[in-house]
């Protein structure tokens, strides 16, 4: 019989764990001796940081569908992992903690690295949480661990003292008080009942002007949004984590919401009579229809998401793609598409309008090119990931998706530094496809630094060496430069928001990899072309105008005023900022 640790990873590998992340340390001694002997089995991936292999885990989640596992030392290590795990969490993605923990015989005896790991992890991992103290416990603890994480789609923790990790495993004795566990699972068809599904069908072919909302539950169920739409004549906003759901070329797809968003997807939302929710749960409901102006219908798997932010008049647990497709030969063909039509024109004056502002004239690049200037190089079958700050702005909005791409970023909790792990997670999920990380120089030197030495020892095992890192280098930690601006009404406080400069092409050689610097507009399609045709990971070190305003769809009136209150309150930039904003917020677009 194999040791705990053994048996753990044993265990994990019957389960379809090929794959672990993590840092050692010796309260996990038991565990690392026992992956190195099954190291043909499940591989162990040493990232910089225990932080970056909960990011990684859980991006592992969010691009492979599969489960996330991370591994980390008792105290400090545990610690460390907990903000990655917390991502995991919010996001609904299945990841599973492993962390070691004192010797049993010393627990609770204020020993050295001992940290009370249960209570610690009891609110990120709520759903299943615990400590093996009896070998024959391991057993139902992964069976359970990984089952919870994968069926409610949430993070699980199993803490082991290092003394038991090395204990003999033993099968349960055919006692009473034994637990016999079994691993496997697979997903469920989830699916509302019939008269339920009639309801909501009502709803919809009731609804003159129908918003369609799509988040990252919508995966999958591209096809059946597409047919869902163009029968009820709406048209589909997605949520940043529902950003790859439907392609970006479709002329009725609005774009991102909320702050991040689009004018489309605003004026959509603020002129529907119904909005149906697919698999979504985005938090800012003043970016929705105003409570009692729409008639709502939600899909979701977990219940607990249904009608949280917008009261749904038929909230439908259950898979969105089954779901839509029960729902499609319920569903009438709106026969007055005038609501489409204005969609569709609003979506293209869009497109336009982000193209003049692209072109706008910035000190020394305007970010937004940046981003536009990739969209069309974008290579099949990428994934794009992006990082909290003014990055995720663009990303949002000038990156127009096509078919077969993927893309994700820290959505609910939207912590800094995910860019760069979850790029080279991806890498790990498929390396036969390209990525591209988009950063800021404040998430780059957080976390995005550390992850490139990882990113140049595991390159050379890559079946397509593309993995593009994008910095945007402004300086600054600008999203919140900008939201103390505009929300608090605050100048630039350089103290806080200005940050170290940088050479980051440079970084990326002295790791040998490859290094583009854009000082000047026209370097950037060069630089785009060659950092996409490279042969080996590259950094993108884009020198970018932090006065060119992250604008919201339509600037309110209270927001407008605070930033001009701050402008006149002795903003050290202001008088560039107020020249960026006007040159933004009076671009015409292109009307058609
Ligand atoms: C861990 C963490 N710390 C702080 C924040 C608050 N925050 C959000 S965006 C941001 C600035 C990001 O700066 P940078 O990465 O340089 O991107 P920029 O906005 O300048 O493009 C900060 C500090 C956060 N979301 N997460
Ligand atoms: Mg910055």
């Amino acid at each position: 019989m194999p040791d705990v640790g053994g048996f753990l990873v044993d265990r994990l590998h019957t389960w379809g764990v090929h794959q672990v992340y993590g840092y050692p340390g010796d309260g996990i001694n038991g565990i690392m001796g026992a992956l190195e002997r099954r190291k043909d089995k499940v591989r162990f991936v040493q990232t910089r940081h225990e932080e970056l292999a909960a990011l990684m885990a859980c991006a592992h989640a969010k691009f492979s569908g599969t489960l996330g596992v991370c591994v980390a030392t008792s105290g400090p290590g545990a610690i460390h992992l907990l903000n990655g795990l917390y991502d995991a969490a919010m996001d609904h993605q299945p990841v599973l903690a492993i962390v070691g923990q004192a010797g049993s015989a010393s627990i609770g005896s204020d020993y050295q690295q001992e940290v009370d790991l249960k209570q610690l992890f009891n609110d990120v991992a709520r759903e299943y949480c615990h400590v093996c103290i009896n070998p024959s416990q391991i057993r139902h603890l992964v069976d359970r661990a990984v089952r919870i994480a994968l069926a409610e789609r949430t993070v699980t923790c199993i803490i082991i003292p290092h003394d038991v990790q090395t204990l003999d495993y033993e099968d349960p004795p055919r006692a009473h008080g034994s637990v016999f566990s079994g691993a496997g699972w697979s997903a469920p068809r989830v699916l509302p009942q019939d008269e339920d599904l009639d309801r909501a069908a009502r709803i919809l072919n009731e609804g003159e002007r129908v918003a369609i909302l799509a988040g990252a539950g919508a995966f999958g169920a591209a096809e059946e949004l597409q047919q869902v739409a163009e029968l009820l004549g709406g048209g589909v906003a997605k949520a940043l984590l529902g950003r790859a759901v439907l392609a970006d070329d479709l002329p009725y797809v609005t774009g991102s919401i909320g702050l991040l968003g689009t004018e489309p997807t605003d004026w959509m939302m603020s002129h529907c009579d119904t909005l149906l929710m697919v698999g979504t749960s985005f938090p800012y409901s003043e970016w929705l229809p105003k409570e009692g102006e729409a008639r709502c219908v939600q899909i979701d798997i977990k219940a607990r998401m249904l009608s949280i932010r917008y009261p749904a008049d038929v909230p439908l647990c259950g898979d969105s793609r089954e779901t839509l497709r029960a729902l499609i030969p319920r569903l009438e063909r709106k026969r007055d598409r005038g609501f489409r039509e204005v969609i569709e024109r609003k979506v293209r004056d869009w497109w336009a309008l982000m193209d003049e502002r692209a072109h706008q004239s910035a000190k020394p690049i305007n970010p937004q090119l940046v981003f536009w200037d990739l969209s069309p190089r974008l290579p099949d079958r990428c994934v794009v990931t992006a990082d909290s700050g003014s990055s995720a702005n663009w990303w949002a909005r000038d990156l127009k998706l096509r078919p077969g791409m993927m893309a994700s970023l820290s959505g609910n909790l939207a912590t800094m530094g995910p860019g760069v792990p979850y790029a080279l997670a991806a890498k790990f999920v498929d390396s036969t496809r390209p990525v591209i990380a988009c950063v800021g120089d404040g998430a780059m030197q957080m976390n995005g630094m550390n992850v490139l030495i990882d990113v140049a020892k595991y390159w050379k095992e890559w079946k397509d060496p593309r993995f593009v890192c994008l910095v945007l280098n402004n300086h600054d930690l600008n999203m919140v430069t900008w939201e103390q601006r505009v929300m608090e009404g605050d100048p630039k406080f350089n103290a806080s928001q200005v940050i170290p400069e940088l050479d980051y092409a440079q970084y990326a050689r002295s790791l040998g990899l490859e290094g583009i610097t854009m000082m000047k507009p026209e370097e950037i399609v060069p630089g785009w072309e060659r950092a996409l045709a490279a042969k080996k990971p590259v950094v993108v070190d884009a020198h970018v105008d932090p006065e060119v305003p992250p604008l919201p769809p339509h600037i309110r009136f209270d927001q407008a005023k605070h930033l001009m209150f701050s402008i006149l309150s002795g903003d050290p930039n202001r008088g560039r900022v107020i020249g960026q904003a006007v040159k933004q917020m009076f671009t015409p677009g292109k009307k058609t």
